[in-house]
């Protein structure tokens, strides 16, 4: 249906009419996207059970990622990419009168993640299909994704994001592989005959109803599964109300608090709250996927000895770390086994992501509520904890004095990172400098106990959708210079290297970053009203709002410029656009204000005369993934400003750079390892090391005062917070703000590092005036580029953790 043309003109039309029960001449736009993405799914489900026969005939090992976020972005545009049909149905649609872009603006985003976590889950699906790798996502269907932003007088305002209103044309309910999951209740030890059988009797079952979306491999017919569980009841209505002997009205208030845990995503980014409805959601999802792991399994094999060879479950974060006690669960109690063999099949499955050091982001789950939610689970991790402080007092007795601290168990809580280590055969960190801490700082007792365990596994990104697809006009130009081979191998973006210093090339390029700038400044305008400049410096920072990421300081330097503009009536400067996107999670006042303070910074400066000839300041609401992929191409300067050592890799550093837009950052995450791969000259590195943040905080010495007084310039911004200059604003100004710096100290350090990076952004305006300059280093980034992508972070875990074989399915 999709091989040329004509064929693809006639059976859409007619398959529009069999769907939509109507005339084509009727159709909407909605009711196009709609029969599209159903066209296409059904093309791919030929080549989704045949990639799922050939698994199984080749008794290919898999890995299971387990997520509680998949950050997915739109599909449509991909996977016509990745069957290679784009050209046809593009083509096709004109012949009938549509624009193929105004379609795909009808899919609904599916955004069940909160940011970089999220996401990367998403950017490896992709990478593992392309790379013809056995491997499929696990997670939960949220019936709402992350909260829509609106910004309304500045203020972030949350609203639902009802994603499934219209349906999601991807997704196939399979009821037939349904399980259920027990919560509650009490635990019998059943003696039968000279055997203890476990049988636990829960007070709440709940149906967890698998909704499979394909994951298309680029142009190998290769079909993954990326399975979301829906929360459901087990009961046929009337049986239950027979059965509780309740009232209709109870039967609705227990069919609501079901349907409740699949029903949002926590809008929390790297911080843990320690709410049971999250517990609940975090071994609903797990349990749903190891029970389905081991029936599929149980399909074709005997004993569960050798699951290790067939399987592979992969943590992504602490969130599914309950994965361990509960395949310990399954093999003991429901197959037999003794604990030594349940316990080195567990250990041998399993492997284990941190992907951040922030205290606030530690799970650590009270005993109480483990124990009231999940007895049997609760009863295995004590006795995991047994045995591991028994290891420790025999086999490590100098470590007792830390036994608090690697402890499973300790203070009534349960230390889900330090399970995750205790319970799997490999932990990662997800960029060179944060395994590094994590091995040196964080977990060293533990690194001594296991350091084989421990490795490093870079971040990465997949360069389809964030290159081929979403900078189409600079994807054509690298395969003019240097052929299509980059495409299958990212690492050849490196022959771009031979035409970094070409004048031609670098005019090409920059043409290219010109036109991508008017599509972006086009669709600013559009957004927010505002006019801004394409030949000014669009200098971006993109990503959730939080203290440690230092939107705070970027934010400063704008204003420091303003009070420049405003004291000297002969300044100039290079001229510049402030973009910003950024969500805060809603209970998080610190970040609201500070997105009101750019927001105030953008209507003080936007509507000043003088000031707006050299600047101007944009914040994007609602930043999700389809924005982004609009961003990055038309982006000159990526702001990657992390205080050292907080920020565990960052991805969108990367996104950036495959797009040719230079780095102003810290040494932090894998910044580092962008700096080391353009070097010195093509990056803008500034501020304290990561040692030296280190330092500060381990032995003090650290005064933000003291700053603020010996520098004038920190100081006329600061006093600005709260003398006035904002009193249109409301009344009490930025006072948090303020109080975050001179009363509380400046936790990330702002003030230490603000002069070097006011440094930084000057060396940055010498090297843009440098036409030539700039265009080089933007080569050199896209150029080096290719170790950012995805497919090399999936074949090092391919490789090094999961034991996994591309499994050709042609
Ligand atoms: O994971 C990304 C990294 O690139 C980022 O540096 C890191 O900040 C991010 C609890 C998190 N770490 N931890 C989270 C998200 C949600 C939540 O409820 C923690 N996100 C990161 C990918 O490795």
């Amino acid at each position: 249906m999709f091989t040329d043309k004509q064929s693809f003109v006639t059976s859409f039309q007619e398959r529009f009419v069999a769907l939509n029960g109507k005339s084509f001449d009727e159709g909407t736009e909605q009711e196009v996207y709609q029969t599209l993405a159903t066209m296409v799914r059904e093309q791919a489900i030929p080549k989704w059970i045949n990639t799922r026969d050939k698994h199984e005939e080749k008794q290919s090992k898999q890995v299971i990622y387990f997520s509680l976020e998949f950050l997915l972005g739109r599909f449509l545009y991909n996977n016509l990419l990745s069957m290679d049909v784009l050209e046809v149905v593009q083509e096709g649609l004109e012949e009938l009168g549509f624009n193929f872009t105004d379609i795909t603006e009808y899919e609904p985003e599916p955004g069940l993640g909160n940011g970089g976590l999220g996401r990367l889950a998403a950017c490896f699906l992709d990478s593992l299909a392309a790379l013809s790798l056995p491997g499929h996502g696990n997670g939960i269907r949220y019936r709402y994704g992350l909260f829509k932003q609106k910004i309304v007088d500045g203020y972030q305002v949350e609203l639902p994001d009802n994603w499934l209103r219209d349906g999601n044309m991807w997704e196939t309910r399979r009821a037939d592989r349904a399980i259920d999951v027990n919560f509650g209740g009490w635990i019998e030890m059943r003696q039968i005959g000279d055997r203890l059988r476990v049988v636990h009797h829960p007070d709440e079952v709940v149906r967890a109803v698998p909704y499979d979306m394909p994951v298309i491999g680029y142009k190998n017919d290769v079909v993954n599964t990326l399975r979301l569980w829906n929360a459901e009841s087990p009961f046929d209505d009337e049986e239950y109300m027979e059965r509780t002997k309740g009232s209709y009205k109870d039967l609705l208030k227990y069919k609501q608090s079901i349907a409740t845990i699949s029903e949002f995503l926590y809008p929390d980014d790297t911080t843990y709250e320690g709410k049971v409805l999250r517990l609940k959601q975090q071994y609903f999802f797990v349990s749903a996927g190891v029970q389905s792991m081991i029936a599929s399994y149980l399909r074709h094999n005997k004993s569960l000895k050798h699951l290790g060879d067939h399987y592979a479950v992969h943590i992504n974060d602490t969130h599914p770390v309950v994965a361990i006690p509960e395949l310990m669960r399954i093999l003991m109690d429901d197959h037999g086994y003794g604990w030594d063999e349940a316990w080195r099949v567990t250990k041998s499955v399993m492997s284990f992501t941190n992907h951040t050091l922030l205290a606030e982001a530690l799970e650590k789950w009270p005993v109480e509520m483990y124990e009231r939610l999940l007895p049997r689970i609760y009863q295995i991790i004590t006795e995991i904890n047994r045995r591991f402080c028994k290891d420790v007092l025999v086999n490590y007795p100098h470590l007792e004095p830390h036994m608090g601290e690697i402890a499973i168990v300790s203070n009534e809580h349960i230390n889900m990172a330090n399970l995750a280590v205790v319970g799997s055969h490999s932990t990662n960190g997800v960029a060179r400098i944060h395994t590094d801490i994590l091995k040196q700082r964080e977990m060293r007792h533990l690194y001594e106990m296991f350091p084989l365990r421990f490795n490093n596994k870079t971040n990465g990104i997949t360069h389809r959708r964030w290159l081929l697809k979403s900078n189409p006009r600079l994807s054509n130009l690298i395969t003019d210079a240097i052929g299509t081979s980059w495409i299958e191998h990212p690492n050849d973006l490196e022959k771009l290297m031979g035409v970094s210093k070409d004048a031609s090339f670098q005019e090409q390029v920059m043409n290219v970053k010109q036109q991508n700038k008017l599509d972006l400044a086009g669709y600013i305008q559009a957004e927010t009203g505002i006019a801004v400049d394409p030949d000014s410096i669009f200098d971006v920072q993109v990503k959730r709002l939080h203290a440690y990421k230092r939107q705070l300081m970027d934010a400063m330097h704008i204003h420091a410029l303003y009070q420049k503009i405003q004291a000297d009536p002969t300044f100039t400067m290079v001229p510049r656009t402030f973009i910003f996107g950024a969500k805060a999670a809603p209970g998080y006042y610190y970040a609201k204000e500070v997105i009101r303070y750019i927001n105030a910074l953008a209507s003080m400066i936007n509507n000043d005369k003088r000031a707006s000839r050299f600047i101007k300041v944009v914040f994007l609401e609602n930043y999700r993934v389809s924005m982004a992929e609009r961003i990055f191409p038309g982006s000159d300067l990526s702001e990657q400003i992390s205080t050292a050592s907080y920020e565990a890799s960052g991805t969108g550093n990367m996104k950036f750079m495959m797009n040719g837009a230079l780095t102003i950052g810290t040494l932090d995450g894998a910044n580092i390892e962008i700096r080391d791969a353009v070097g010195d000259d093509h990056i803008f590195i500034f501020g304290l090391t990561p040692q030296e943040v280190m330092n500060y905080k381990k032995f003090g010495g650290y005064h933000a005062a003291d700053i603020y007084h010996a520098n004038m310039e920190v100081r006329n911004v600061v006093d600005a917070l709260v003398n006035g200059t904002f009193d249109k604003v409301g009344e009490y100004q930025f006072q948090a703000i303020f109080d975050s710096l001179l009363v509380y100290n400046d936790d990330f350090l702002v003030l230490k590092d603000f002069a070097s990076y006011m440094q930084a952004q000057r060396r940055v305006d010498e090297v843009f005036a440098d036409k030539a300059r700039w265009a080089e280093s933007s080569i050199v980034n896209t150029a080096k580029s290719g170790i950012f992508s995805s497919d090399r972070t999936i074949t090092e875990y391919a490789n090094a953790v999961w034991n996994i074989k591309p499994t050709s399915v042609k």
